[in-house]
């Protein structure tokens, strides 16, 4: 049978964490179960329960007070991760030891992890090679996709993890709840977004000074608009509905259920035939 993993991923502070709680709570709701490891080096505080705990392996707090590797908080963490990819028969056993097959990852928020360091590479590689099916969950701030230009960033940045990763991805506008009910309406425009119509928008013209960086949002956005990858489930803490609607199309990526529908399918077909 295979195993199932979201890696949650996203800019520091974009609500992965908080994420992980919204679902582990509405996985209680479905009665369903999941386990949540914390991937993270150098986090603190849990709201959820922490099943799997990386820094059991190595903590970001220990590494930068290391006298001989003498660290910052960000090259602390890329050398952490490092640690782990050196050790991921740790990770294994971890997660061997579990009765259950559904694991969410909650990972650092440091974004060079996810464009061009292979740490989530080699982890997302090495899951496969365990009969993992998994999907990369990627989050952004709605505050900060507000308006065009910074749209065609927080666009690129989940882009960039995506083709780096290669693996099925989901892209969540996160902390809905947050916006004021005009901006809120406002942003929907950008969930499924039309990015000719942004880049001509007159809020996009008038954000650049200069001409020539308009023209290359305009080509990036029609870049983007070819490809048709870029849509966005709306994450909004005050609406149950939509980590239900993310967890369905998550589930839908990691094609989960349909192992047990076929288990189903036999057990049917043994059953007595109908005498009605
Ligand atoms: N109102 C609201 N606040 C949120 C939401 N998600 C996160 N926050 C708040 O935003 C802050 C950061 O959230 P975290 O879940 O810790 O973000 P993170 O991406 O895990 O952060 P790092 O692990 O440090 O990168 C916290 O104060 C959360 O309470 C949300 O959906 N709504
Ligand atoms: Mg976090």
């Amino acid at each position: 049978m295979p195993k199932f993993a979201q890696i949650v991923m996203g800019p520091a502070g974009s609500g992965k964490s908080t994420y992980c709680a919204m679902l582990e709570e509405h996985f209680r709701a479905l009665k369903r179960r999941c386990f949540i490891v914390n991937f993270d080096p150098a986090a603190e505080n849990f709201k959820y329960s922490v099943t799997v705990d990386v820094r059991e392996l190595v903590q970001l707090e220990d590494v930068m007070e290391d006298d001989d590797l003498k660290f910052g908080p960000n090259g602390g963490l890329i050398f952490c991760m490092e640690y782990v990819m050196k050790n991921l028969e740790w990770l294994r056993d971890n997660l061997e030891a579990q009765d259950d097959d559904y694991f969410i990852f909650d990972c650092p928020g440091q974004i060079e992890l996810y464009t061009h360091l292979p740490a989530m590479k080699q982890l997302t590689e090495t899951l496969q090679s365990w009969d993992f099916r998994i999907c990369g969950v990627f989050l952004v701030d709605a505050q900060f996709l507000g308006d065009p230009s910074k749209f065609v960033s927080g666009v690129l940045s989940s882009l960039s993890c995506m083709v780096n990763l290669e693996i099925p991805h989901i892209s969540i506008m996160s902390k809905l709840d947050l916006l004021p009910k005009r901006s809120k309406k406002q942003i929907r425009k950008y969930l499924d977004p039309d990015m000719i119509a942004i880049a001509d928008s007159e809020e996009s013209q008038s954000s650049y000074h200069s001409r020539k960086f308009s023209n290359l949002t305009r080509v990036i956005c029609e870049l983007i608009d070819d490809y048709g990858m870029v849509r966005f489930l709306p994450l909004d803490r005050s609406d149950e509905d939509s980590i239900d609607i993310i967890l369905q199309n998550i589930d839908m990526s990691l094609q989960y259920g349909e192992d047990l529908e076929v288990q189903d399918k036999d057990f049917d077909q043994d059953l007595p035939e109908s005498t009605e």
